[in-house]
């Protein structure tokens, strides 16, 4: 696949519900773990928290997440995206980037307790940041992830994503 296989939807939430729950979901327990990408440990710049049935545990990056029972907020968005992609899902991952230095490198979501035939839901709310989509031999694509915007990852089997610094000029 020359593109990577993903649908973004502006506007999935109105800016007014979108500051309603920024404001809420900030204050959920975020947490700074120490991860391992490449062989080398080291602890993100961006925090997170996670959420979820609580009978699963998601392992990435040699770290072992134990999800909290979703808090009526997440309630909320999970059945409306559950409406829209038609998927059913168990676990929420919340990504906080406090300042534009906070970034994820490039990576595959492609842990064995992952299925793969599930869309991957990433919801945005505050400053908008961008993704990097990659993949060897091809054309980065950069999308824009507004507040208030859905982006669906449909397939992750080739394209690495990541959402760099906010570069200074
Ligand atoms: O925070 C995000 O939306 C991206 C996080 C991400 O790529 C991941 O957790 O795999």
């Amino acid at each position: 696949m020359s593109s990577p296989n993903i649908t973004y939807i502006p506007n999935f939430y109105s800016q007014e519900e979108c500051n309603e729950m920024f404001t809420k979901l900030s204050k959920c327990p975020f947490k700074q773990p120490i991860i391992k990408v490449w062989d080398k440990s080291y602890r993100p710049l961006s925090k997170s928290c996670s959420y979820g049935d609580m009978d699963i545990e998601y392992e990435f990056s040699g770290h072992c997440e134990l999800p909290l029972p979703c808090n009526r907020t997440l309630s909320i968005i999970k059945s409306d995206v559950e409406k829209t992609t038609g998927f059913e899902y168990n676990f929420v991952l919340l990504d906080v980037y406090e300042s534009g230095q906070a970034k994820i490198g490039a990576h595959k979501d492609d842990e064995p307790s992952l299925d793969q035939s599930v869309d991957i839901a990433t919801l945005s709310f505050g400053a908008c940041r961008d993704m990097i989509f990659s993949k060897k031999g091809c054309k980065s694509v950069r999308q824009a992830l507004e507040a208030g915007s859905l982006l669906l990852m449909h397939d992750q089997k080739e394209w690495t994503h990541a959402i760099p610094p906010l570069s200074l000029v």
